[in-house]
């Protein structure tokens, strides 16, 4: 449900006095700490806020990767200790993960049987730009079931929208200028979007190790252009370009994330890891490594929302894994890109792991549209009379640092008119990272990193997307 913020009610009220608080405190009056005590307390201004768009949950959980005899460790423990998989995870599951859940349709007793199933990565989610014509907010409710395996953790969680403009530090999810979830309160973000395009979120507390362990994803921001059919067919757009240059038939998101096991492996294991020895082993797209990049996605109720991918739960409000895929239960996400020839498709790339990485599209000019939640264009001179230059540019490799998102669109070359080098109807491009330890370990029967496929049919094969990453076969 959208809350018009025009309809102030109690709690914003309550807010409002906060704001006006400060100035009492400027005034010297002794009794104002009182007073902000009374009025004051975020779970009384947003438990009882109702309705919401979303509602995530933080918690911890296991999720899987593959297995390699490789990773061991040495020096703290006596005799070394197989870190990956971890001892302690249930089978299938491999390695011990903080996370986030999508809790919104789930009943009260759903949610908190939630608690240790977290997920990697974080729910996707996207709104719309906010616009000054109808004044819609948009609210994320997050709640902090605890950690199970770590009940001496008593970490709280906050919701960080990284590279998002204009927010006020109420909001911001930074800890120590802001408010942190304790485990078994909830918190409201409040947002309004001015700024269109793709960033990401991730959890502020601890977070070199809240990140790492996986309370990370990706967030889009939808132009007020979208639905003009007259500067790209489609109507929908990742930019307000005004000519239709970021227009796209499909979109996919490309979340850049790694693991490094010993932090995992100590977390589970009460041990401290040593963050300065920091090596990442697994690179992953979407949460998986290829080939299990290339898996399906976790069965989604399409239409069931706008603003996210409702992942389908069983009677517990469990996650259900992927058809034949039970391994990926926790990792919900596929990263392959299907399409028809001649179409336009959107990448949407963001990176919260730690490192640079090169991610290549053999074969295919991507073209750089957006960086950083921008459009690629100059200022416009004189007052934004003039559109600014276009400085959108093409590639087949783009560098991503941690903390930076992407947005490309490439146009899907001719079909080979044939069934194709892998004879099953679709000619296949890799789409990959050109750092190859991100995307082969080189272990024995290694496995891949950030890598996936991207599949060009022949024109009207491939059905019309429902949601992102929407295979449409
Ligand atoms: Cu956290």
């Amino acid at each position: 449900m959208k809350k018009e913020t025009s309809s102030t009610n109690l709690n914003r009220r309550d807010f409002l006095k906060f704001a006006g608080g400060a100035v009492f405190i400027a005034a010297g009056a002794g009794l104002v700490p009182q007073v902000l005590r009374r009025t004051l307390l975020p779970e009384e201004v947003v438990e009882a806020q109702g309705s919401v768009d979303l509602y995530l949950a933080g918690t911890d959980g296991w999720m899987y990767l593959p297995p390699t005899p490789q990773i061991i460790r040495p020096s703290s423990v006596a005799g070394g200790a197989l870190l990956h998989p971890d001892s302690a995870a249930p089978d299938p599951f491999t390695t011990y993960i903080f996370g986030f859940r999508n809790v919104t349709l789930l009943s009260e007793t759903q949610k908190l049987a939630q608690k240790f199933k977290a997920q990697h990565n974080a729910p996707l989610f996207w709104l719309n730009q906010f616009d000054p014509a109808n004044q819609v907010d948009f609210n994320v409710q997050v709640t902090n079931l605890g950690l199970e395996l770590r009940p001496d953790l008593f970490d709280a969680h906050t919701l960080h929208w990284h590279g998002f403009r204009n927010v006020i530090p109420f909001f911001d999810g930074e800890p120590s200028g802001s408010i942190g979830i304790p485990s078994g309160r909830n918190f409201t973000y409040v947002y309004r979007p001015r700024e269109e395009g793709t960033y990401m979120y991730h959890c502020h507390v601890e977070d070199v190790e809240h990140v790492q362990m996986g309370m990370t994803g990706l967030v889009f921001v939808r132009p007020l252009q979208d639905g003009n059919t007259s500067l790209y067919s489609s109507g929908k757009y990742i930019y307000n370009d005004g000519d239709g240059s970021t227009g796209y038939d499909r979109e996919f998101a490309m979340f850049l994330s790694e693991v490094w096991t010993d932090s995992h492996w100590a977390d589970a294991h009460v041990q401290l890891p040593e963050w300065s020895d920091y090596k990442a082993d697994f690179a992953m797209l979407n949460g998986r490594v290829y080939p299990d990049t290339i898996a399906p996605n976790s069965p989604i109720n399409a239409g069931t929302s706008e603003h996210w991918l409702d992942v389908q739960t069983d009677a517990n409000g469990d996650l259900l894994p992927p058809a034949g895929y039970p391994h990926l239960q926790y990792n919900p996400h596929s990263s392959l890109v299907t399409c028809n020839a001649g179409e336009r498709v959107a990448l949407r790339f963001a990176n919260l792991g730690f490192k640079e990485q090169a991610m290549t599209l053999a074969g295919i000019q991507m073209r750089v549209v957006g960086r950083d939640a921008t459009l690629m264009r100059g200022r416009s001179p004189y007052g934004g009379i003039t559109p600014g230059t276009n400085t959108q540019y093409e590639t087949d490799t783009i560098n991503i640092g941690a903390g930076e998102s992407f947005d490309v669109i490439f146009t899907a070359p001719a079909h080979s008119g044939g069934s194709g080098s892998s004879g099953l109807g679709y000619d296949t491009y890799m789409l990959y990272n050109r750092n190859y330890i991100s995307s082969n370990n080189l272990a024995p029967g290694g496995f891949g990193g950030q890598a996936t496929e991207v599949r060009v049919y022949g024109s009207g094969t491939v059905g019309s997307q429902q949601y992102p990453n929407d295979w449409g076969i």
